[in-house]
């Protein structure tokens, strides 16, 4: 079996394009603000933020399979499953969510949506999270007392715990980003074999960081190695312009534009050291690029350019990090063929 991400930039007048096909199409996620863009029939996340650089294009990434496809619903989640493998999407509307004493509203739907995820892994036999994809409003605002990104925190850590999975080590690799009027919306992959995670050596680990950056560590890996029979992925987490736990270059975007990117390739360094297949390089990966500022795009894509090579493909949105210093966040995915040996 081999999953294939495909990228294909539409606009808006493109409605017939989206893909409908659902026989090979795995999962994915339309990026930017669709206008009557025809609605895909296989597991979708809506990113609705802005495409930089595209005009007022959209961009469709979907994963896929070349093997038969089981679909369903539950609790929410839309999922579609290609063999040992399963991408599926939920979306929660956290104002359904009471506060109490023990939780925010946001801390109350991401808690839930993770349980509801690990729900749905134990009952299809694909316990292994190898990769999510986290979208809320207002990521770094304050509510309750707590920054939103910190509640969201909470309960994330807290359904890792209620399912015994531990909050360290053995967790995905992922991504939490900010986006206007989103609701909680989290995408993930997973499957039956554990993914390899990988940590950066220039960085704390992110279930590590030290209670200043909130009351629970988030729980994710800073890359993670999976392997549908045959290939090997590379998915790179969300990465910043963070040394050791701190943001460094506050203020200067191009700075933590060469950070995050110097941390990219020390995490493609660290996976090449633990991966079975042939070293990636960062020319090969497909990138997604958050930057805050609107305005900052065309330096954070002047800086980069050369770096990854004019050839790789990189798609930039227009988003809020989780940190109100970090101006940009960078993410990546490769995947590579393995031999029969
Ligand atoms: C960082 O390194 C930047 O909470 O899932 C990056 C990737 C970040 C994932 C998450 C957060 C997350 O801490 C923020």
């Amino acid at each position: 079996m081999t999953l294939r991400l495909i990228s294909q930039t539409l606009q808006p007048t493109d409605a017939a394009r989206v893909s409908r096909e659902t026989r090979a199409v795995l999962g994915g996620a339309l990026l930017g603000q669709p206008s009557g863009l025809a609605v895909p029939l296989w597991p979708v996340q809506r990113i609705a933020a802005p495409v930089l650089g595209a005009g007022a294009a959209v961009v469709e990434e979907s994963w896929q399979a070349d093997q038969t496809l089981l679909s369903g619903q539950s609790e929410g989640i839309v999922w579609s499953r290609a063999g040992n493998l399963l991408y599926g999407v939920i979306d929660l509307d956290e104002s359904l969510f009471a506060v109490s004493l023990a939780s925010t509203p946001l801390q109350a739907a991401s808690n839930e949506a993770y349980r509801r995820i690990f729900r749905l892994l134990e009952a299809q036999q694909l316990p292994h999270l190898w990769r999510v994809w986290n979208y809320l409003a207002d990521i770094t605002g304050e509510s309750h007392g707590l920054e939103r990104y910190r509640q969201f925190n909470i309960g994330r850590q807290d359904a890792f715990l209620e399912f015994c999975r531990g909050a360290t080590g053995n967790v995905p690799a992922a991504c939490a980003i900010g986006l206007a009027e989103s609701p909680l919306s989290i995408a993930f992959m997973a499957g039956d074999q554990p993914a390899v995670p990988v940590e950066n050596p220039r960085q704390v680990s992110a279930y590590h960081y030290p209670a200043a950056y909130g009351p629970r560590s988030p729980t994710f890996s800073r890359a993670a190695l999976v392997y549908p029979p045959g290939q090997e992925i590379l998915f790179i987490s969300g990465t910043a312009s963070i040394v050791g736990h701190q943001t460094v270059h506050p203020g200067d975007v191009v700075g933590q534009c060469r950070e995050a990117l110097t941390n990219v390739a020390a995490v493609v360094a660290e996976a090449n050291r633990l991966g079975r297949s042939l070293p990636y390089a960062l020319n090969e990966l497909s990138y997604r690029v958050y930057v805050r500022h609107a305005g900052d795009f065309p330096a954070v894509r002047e800086t980069l350019s050369p770096l990854i090579g004019a050839k790789a493909e990189a798609v930039y949105l227009q988003a809020d990090i989780c940190r109100a210093d970090l101006l940009l966040e960078i993410e990546a995915v490769a995947s590579h063929t393995l031999g029969n040996s």
